[in-house]
C-alpha cells in the first residue's frame, strides 16, 4: 500500500466515523485494525523481498548468468602445464565465470562474441628455481609478457585493453626461451571482459 493510500485511509478512518456519530472507541478500534492490516502487509512484502532476492543469488551459484549483457570470463589452472613448447597455448580449464560463452576452457582461447573494448589479465606461476616466460596474445600476435624466476616460486603477470572485432582471439601462451613449465593448483590464471 502506497503512502498516499495509507494517508486516505486514515483520514477517512478519522473522518467517515464522526460523520456518521461512532463513538471514540469505534474509531480507535478501527484505526487499530487498519494499523495491523499495515503491518501484515508489510511483513508480506519483506518475505517476498527477501525470497526473490535468495532467488537471484542461487541463479548466480548455479550456472551463467542469465542477466549478462557483456562477455566477461574468468578461469585458473587445474593442473602444472609442463614441457610446454614454444608459443604453445596455456589452457586454464577451471572456468570460474563465462559470461556469453566467449571463453573456450578446452582450447584456452578467447573469441569476442561482438566487437568492443576489452581488458585481459593473466597471472602465471613458474615453478621453484625455474624461469618462466608467457604472453597474451591477440590473433597470435604477443601483447604484452610475463615473467617469472625465482629460487622459490614466483607469478608473473601482466594486463592489456584491447580494442577487438567479433571473432578475434585472445590467449595466453608460453613465450620462446624461457622455461617450459607452468603451475597449476589455481596459482595460475587467465581473465577478460568487456568494458
Ligand atoms: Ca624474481
Amino acid at each position: 500500500m502506497s503512502y498516499i493510500s495509507l494517508t486516505t485511509c486514515l483520514i477517512l478512518c478519522l473522518l467517515v466515523p464522526h460523520s456518521f456519530g461512532a463513538s471514540k472507541d469505534d474509531v480507535i478500534e478501527t484505526l487499530l485494525k487498519d494499523v495491523q492490516m499495515l503491518k501484515d502487509e508489510m511483513e508480506l512484502m519483506k518475505r517476498e523481498q527477501k525470497l526473490s532476492k535468495r532467488d537471484a543469488e542461487k541463479r548466480f551459484v548455479l550456472g551463467p548468468n542469465p542477466f549478462a549483457e557483456k562477455p566477461a570470463f574468468s578461469a585458473s589452472l587445474t593442473n602444472h602445464a609442463t614441457n610446454l613448447g614454444n608459443y604453445q597455448t596455456i589452457i586454464f580449464d577451471n572456468v570460474f565465470t563465462n559470461d556469453l560463452g566467449g571463453y573456450n576452457g578446452l582450447t584456452g582461447v578467447f573469441t569476442a562474441p561482438s566487437n568492443g573494448t576489452y581488458f585481459f589479465t593473466s597471472t602465471v606461476m613458474s615453478h621453484s628455481g625455474q624461469y618462466l616466460e608467457t604472453n597474451i596474445c591477440l590473433n597470435g600476435q604477443t601483447k604484452v609478457l610475463m615473467y617469472s624466476y625465482d629460487t622459490s616460486f614466483e607469478q608473473g603477470a601482466n594486463s592489456v585493453v584491447l580494442v577487438l572485432q567479433a571473432g578475434d582471439s585472445v590467449w595466453v601462451r608460453h613465450n620462446a626461451n624461457e622455461g617450459s613449465n607452468a603451475y597449476g593448483g589455481h596459482w595460475s590464471t587467465f581473465s577478460g571482459f568487456m568494458i
